[in-house]
């Protein structure tokens, strides 16, 4: 049976910790379908706009050689649908989400890989800042 991995985020400032974690997500299957946050829900997590709009961040995803399929995450409380509208075997996060996933257990294999250190989105946008 083929593998569908899924995996969520908003990939803004799009960097190579990002390039690392999806084409991780991508050896762990056949086809891999990524969430990305729209900029409402980025607003309600982060309480702040992206940097780049949702549809420049589609943009970007889309044109990845490992990313196979993306589509827009409205909520957090949509995973279980999410994954079964994907009909994903697998998810994937980094490990600055471990545990918090573990519900999903139900529905697909839960992995969580660790993060590229040193690199974030935050960071870039602080450095950028004071130049
Ligand atoms: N990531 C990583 N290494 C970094 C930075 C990010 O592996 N140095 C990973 C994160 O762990 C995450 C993915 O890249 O799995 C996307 O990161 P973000 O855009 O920061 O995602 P986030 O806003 O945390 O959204 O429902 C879950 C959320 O939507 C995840």
């Amino acid at each position: 049976m083929s593998r569908r991995v899924i995996t969520f985020g908003t990939f803004d400032v799009f960097h190579v910790g990002h390039v690392n974690i999806l084409e991780r997500a991508k050896q762990e299957g056949d086809y891999l379908i990524v969430g990305v946050s729209s900029d409402k829900l980025n607003f309600s997590k982060k309480q702040r706009y992206p940097v780049y709009s949702e549809s420049d961040r589609i943009k970007i995803l889309k044109s990845l050689k490992f990313v196979d399929e993306v589509f827009v995450e409205e909520s957090l409380e949509l995973k279980a649908d999410y994954i079964q509208q994907a009909k994903a075997n697998v998810l994937v996060m980094g490990d600055d989400w471990m545990g918090k996933f573990d519900d999903m257990k139900k529905y697909c294999e839960v992995i969580y890989l660790p993060r590229t250190p040193s690199i974030s989105t935050t960071e870039i946008i602080e450095v950028v800042k004071s130049l």
